[in-house]
């Protein structure tokens, strides 16, 4: 099988269509996994601890928001070294990808986008070294496909702002120092608010239950008569749309993760089905198993140009939000189907966390529903292509029937 660089999986050969940085920016990410991630996320994930230590480290190497303009502190790369940047980040554990993903496209992005620059100047430069941790507030208990329904409300009070409100299931809510708080005004509009963690009336709760992304961690924030004044009100940060936009961009680098994970899974499995004999002969061997892992690489192979091709157009500015959501759908379902069928030939041994693929598979459940589930991107790819909603109660043809 053709490979390229640190015996990748590159069945068409991408690697010929790569820059020096991208190749650059990827194998520098590769190499911290490898030997900082991978030797020991077994046991943290089973533990439920996020590896901490790594929060500097990949501020060192300028990980957060490294799609961002380095005037800001950031690495000022292209869109498709960004990509490979997650795919390997993910490639070690998709909590690790989420961590970073938060951090650059959920807080940098919509803080460069929306933000003064005075609010520019604050944060991106301590955010984008790891100095300062940030999380996105969009989901509630009772509102998550739907964030249009949201509960959350911000008062106005002088030059300020008052919020009260729950959101839930919130990725490094009690490590960030600040939250991007979505909320309805009194007039019905949605406004992104940074919320200092630690002010008066937040409280943030863990979330340790899960059997999914354990090495990542899950809050929930409670808001009770916050203070949020004026200074912190992102200006431009208006509407739903301001908030499905950073939706977009932290898709864009999950169509990329969720690579990482599957390759994880593939190299896992072939290596042992190379080793494993059963009925005197290794199972790589067999017909059943040689299908399975044609499957894969052949599904593998498929995300690759997928995210290659989204990646050139972002850079490009062409690429449109519908496009994400195919992309984000497909990889990471076919990641978690490449770890369900690497488990499977892992027999036994694929059920412990000695071994990756049990672990990728559970991780990836969360990805699957993030940032807006499978389901919800077939109908944003279904409106696109038939220009009709079937999201809400009324009949998908406007009620004309
Ligand atoms: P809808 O009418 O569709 O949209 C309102 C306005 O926004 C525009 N728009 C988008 N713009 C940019 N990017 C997108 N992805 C956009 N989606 C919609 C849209 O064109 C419209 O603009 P305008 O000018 O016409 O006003 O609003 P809706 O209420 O019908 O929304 C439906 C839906 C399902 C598309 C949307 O609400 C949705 O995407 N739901 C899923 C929610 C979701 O993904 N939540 C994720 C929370 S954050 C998270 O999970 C972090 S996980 C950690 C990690 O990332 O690692
Ligand atoms: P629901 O919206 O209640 O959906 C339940 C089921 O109904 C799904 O299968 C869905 O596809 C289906 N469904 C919904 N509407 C329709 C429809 N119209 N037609 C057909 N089927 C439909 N959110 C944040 O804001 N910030 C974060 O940092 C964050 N991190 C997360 C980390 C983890 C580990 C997890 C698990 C979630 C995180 N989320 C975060 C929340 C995540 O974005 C939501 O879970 C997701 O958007 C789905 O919302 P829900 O769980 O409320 O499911």
């Amino acid at each position: 099988m053709p490979m390229a660089g640190r015996d990748r999986v590159d069945y068409l050969g991408l690697e010929a269509l790569l820059s020096d940085e991208e190749r650059l920016a990827r194998d520098t990410i590769a190499r911290l996994v490898d030997r900082e991630v991978i030797p020991r996320i077994g046991r943290a994930w089973l533990a439920g601890e996020f590896l901490t230590d790594l929060i500097p480290r990949l501020g060192e190497l300028r990980v957060y928001g490294a799609n961002l303009p380095a005037e800001y502190g950031c690495a000022g790369l292209n869109n498709v070294a960004y990509g490979l940047i997650m795919q390997e980040l993910e490639r070690g554990d998709s909590g690790l990808r989420s961590f970073a993903s938060v951090q650059g496209a959920l807080v940098m992005w919509p803080i460069y986008t929306y933000g003064t620059e005075a609010q520019r100047r604050r944060w991106l430069p301590a955010l984008a070294r790891g100095e300062r941790i940030g999380c996105f507030g969009l989901t509630e208990p009772t509102a998550g496909s739907d964030p249009g329904a949201m509960q959350t409300r911000a008062r106005r009070r002088g030059d300020g702002w008052v919020l009260n409100g729950t959101k839930m299931w919130i990725t490094n809510g009690s490590v960030a120092d600040v939250a991007l708080v979505w909320a309805k005004d009194e007039g019905g509009q949605i406004r992104g608010f940074l919320v200092e963690t630690r002010a008066p009336g937040m409280s943030v709760h863990d979330i340790h239950t899960k059997v999914s992304m354990r090495a990542s961690v899950t809050s929930e924030l409670v808001l009770e008569d916050v203070w949020v004044p004026d200074a912190d009100v992102l200006p431009e940060a208006v509407g739903l749309g301001a908030a499905l936009r950073c939706l977009t961009q932290a898709r864009y680098g999950i169509a990329w993760g969720a690579i990482g994970a599957a390759i994880a899974c593939y190299e896992e499995a072939l290596a042992y089905a190379r080793g494993r004999i059963a009925f005197g002969r290794p199972i790589a061997a067999t017909q059943l198993i040689q299908e399975r892992l044609v499957d894969m690489l052949t599904e593998i192979t498929k995300a690759q140009l997928l995210a290659y091709r989204i990646g050139r157009m972002k850079d490009a500015g062409t690429l449109r939000y519908a496009q994400v959501s195919l992309a984000k759908r497909n990889n990471v379902r076919m990641a978690l189907e490449v770890a369900r069928a690497a488990r499977t030939i892992l027999g036994a041994y694929g059920i412990t966390v000695e071994y990756q693929a049990m672990r990728h598979a559970a991780n990836l459940e969360t990805v699957d529903t993030y940032e807006g589930t499978y389901d919800v991107h077939t109908l944003i790819l279904g409106r696109d292509i038939t220009g009709l909603d079937a999201f809400g109660a009324e009949p998908a043809d406007g009620g004309s029937s």
